[in-house]
C-alpha cells in the first residue's frame, strides 16, 4: 500500500552563492546536466517513490520555475496527483515573503488542509541525490516516529555547514545543532562506518529532508513560532517528541555554492558518475522536442552532450554541453559547463548579427575555454580565451564573475572577438 504522503519542496531560497546564476532565476529553476533544472530531482525522486502530490514553494524570481513546472509536470499519468506552485502572497496569514522554511510551510497551512494525508514530507530544492522515499516512509512509520530527518555521514570541513546530529543505537536522536562553528565540531563526531571514518566523515548531517506525522507538523507550526526548521524547529522537536535518524549512504550533494554546482556537473562525466543519469529511474523534465546534435570534425572525451546541438570544435573534453548549443571550428573547450540556449537564432538574425560583427549565440571559431560556466544564451566571439583556474582572483564584472577559479559567463552576456579572460 502506498503511504498518504504530500511532499513541500522548499524552492524559495535567495541562492546568492549561485550568483549571478540566480540574478534572473531562482535557485531550483537553475539549469543542471545540460538539460534538467535542479527542481526536476527532488520532484523526480518523489514521482519515483510512488508520491505524486508535490507543493513547490517559492518566492524569489519565479517566472522561469512557473513555467518549467507548468510546462513538464502535466501529463495525465498523475492521476489525482500534481505539482503545484506556491509562490508566496498577502493573505489573512500575513503580508510578507516567506521568512524561512518553516513561516513558509505556515504560511501554506491551509492549502494543505483540503487534502487528506497522514505523512508531510519536506525537501529542498537544492540537492543532488537518488532516493526512494518510500523507504524513509517505511523507516518512520516502523519506528513509529513523529519526525524523522534524513541523515548522512559528512567530513569536519563540511560539517559546519549544515545541522549535525547525534543518536543512539536505535537511531533516536539525541541533540542537534545547526551550523556548529569549527572549535565545537569536537563534541559532535558520531560513531559511524570503517568506510565512513576512512574517507574522514564522521558528523552526522541533516540532509534537510524531513518525514513529519501530520498532527505533529501542526502542533509545532503553533507551539512554536520559529521561522526555520533548522534554526528553531528541528532543536526544540528533539527536546521534546521522538525524533529519528534515517541514515543515508548512497551520494548526496548540497548545491550551495558555485564550487559545488561545477563539481556536481562536470563530475557526470566521470566514467562511473557518483550521480547516476543512466539509471532505471527516470528524472523528469521538459520535452522539447529537439532534433538530435550534429558533430563535424570533433574530438570528444569524455562529454555529455543534450539535445540540439550543432557542434563543429576540434576538440571538447570533460565537459557538459547544454540544449541548442553552437560551437565554432577550431575551438577547445576544457572543464567547462554550457547551459546551452533558450531558442535558435534563424537565418535572418544571423545575417543580421554578422552585419552588426555580433557575436552569435553559442561559442565562436578558434576560442579556448577552460574551468568555465557560460550561462544560456551568451554569445561568444571568436578567437576568445577564457581560461579560468586558481590563478584569477574573486571578483564580478559586467560579462562575466570568477569564483574560486571558476569563471561564470552570465545570461545572455556578449564576449567580443579576441576578449582574453
Ligand atoms: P540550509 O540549506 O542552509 O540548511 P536553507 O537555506 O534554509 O537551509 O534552505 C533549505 C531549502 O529551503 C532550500 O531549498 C532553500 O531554497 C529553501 N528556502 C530557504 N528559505 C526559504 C523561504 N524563505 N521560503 C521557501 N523556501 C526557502 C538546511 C537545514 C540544515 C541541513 C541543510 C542540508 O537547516 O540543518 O543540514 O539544510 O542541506
Ligand atoms: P528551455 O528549453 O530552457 O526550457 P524555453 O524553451 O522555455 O527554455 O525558452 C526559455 C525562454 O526563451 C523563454 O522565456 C522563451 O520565451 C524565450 N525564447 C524562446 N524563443 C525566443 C526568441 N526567438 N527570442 C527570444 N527569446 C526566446
Amino acid at each position: 500500500m502506498k503511504s498518504n504522503v504530500i511532499s513541500i519542496v522548499l524552492g524559495g531560497g535567495r541562492g546568492t552563492r549561485l550568483n549571478p546564476l540566480t540574478l534572473t532565476r531562482s535557485k531550483p529553476a537553475v539549469p543542471i546536466a545540460g538539460k534538467y533544472r535542479l527542481v526536476d530531482i527532488p520532484i523526480s525522486n518523489c514521482l519515483n517513490s510512488g508520491l505524486n502530490r508535490i507543493f513547490v514553494l517559492t518566492q524569489y524570481n519565479s517566472a522561469s520555475l512557473n513555467s518549467h513546472i507548468k510546462n513538464t509536470y502535466n501529463f495525465s499519468v498523475f492521476d489525482k496527483g500534481f505539482v503545484d506552485i506556491l509562490a508566496a502572497e498577502q493573505n489573512m496569514d500575513g503580508d510578507r515573503w516567506y521568512q524561512g522554511t518553516a513561516d513558509a510551510v505556515r504560511r501554506i497551512r491551509r492549502y494543505l488542509e483540503v487534502h487528506d494525508y497522514d505523512y508531510i514530507l519536506i525537501l529542498s530544492g537544492d540537492q543532488l541525490y537518488q532516493m526512494d522515499f518510500q523507504e524513509l516512509i517505511d523507516f518512520h512509520i516502523n519506528n513509529k516516529a513523529k519526525i524523522t530527518l534524513a541523515t548522512i555521514p559528512v567530513s569536519a570541513k563540511d560539517a559546519t555547514s549544515f545541522g549535525i546530529l547525534k543518536s543512539n543505537e536505535e537511531s533516536h536522536i539525541t541533540s542537534f545543532i545547526e551550523k556548529p562553528s569549527t572549535d565545537l565540531l569536537g563534541e559532535w563526531k558520531s560513531e559511524v562506518s570503517d568506510e565512513m571514518k576512512s574517507q574522514g566523515r564522521e558528523h552526522l548531517a541533516s540532509m534537510g529532508i524531513y518525514v513529519f506525522d501530520k498532527g505533529v507538523l501542526a502542533d509545532l507550526l503553533i507551539e512554536n513560532d520559529g521561522l526555520d526548521f533548522g534554526k528553531e524547529l528541528i532543536p526544540y522537536a528533539i527536546e521534546k517528541s521522538d525524533v529519528y535518524s534515517y541514515q543515508y549512504d548512497g551520494y548526496w550533494t548540497d548545491i550551495g555554492n558555485i564550487d559545488s554546482f561545477f563539481e556536481a556537473n562536470i563530475g557526470l562525466t566521470d566514467d562511473i558518475p557518483a550521480f547516476n543519469l543512466f539509471d532505471s529511474n527516470i528524472i523528469f523534465s521538459r520535452s522539447r522536442m529537439l532534433p538530435p546534435s550534429k558533430f563535424a570534425g570533433c574530438l570528444l572525451d569524455r562529454v555529455i552532450v543534450a539535445d540540439g546541438c550543432i557542434v563543429n570544435a576540434d576538440k571538447i573534453e570533460r565537459c557538459v554541453i547544454g540544449v541548442r548549443s553552437r560551437i565554432g571550428r577550431g575551438t577547445v573547450m576544457r572543464n567547462t559547463y554550457m547551459m546551452g540556449a533558450d531558442y535558435y537564432q534563424d537565418l535572418d538574425e544571423i545575417d543580421r548579427f554578422q552585419k552588426l560583427g555580433r557575436p552569435l549565440i553559442g561559442v565562436g571559431e578558434r576560442c579556448y575555454i577552460d574551468n568555465t560556466i557560460i550561462d544560456k544564451s551568451a554569445c561568444i566571439g571568436n578567437d576568445v580565451r577564457i581560461n579560468g583556474g586558481p590563478h584569477l582572483d574573486d571578483g564580478d564584472f559586467d560579462t562575466h564573475t570568477v569564483r574560486d577559479g571558476i569563471v561564470v559567463i552570465k545570461k545572455k552576456a556578449v564576449i567580443p572577438n579576441n576578449t582574453v579572460i
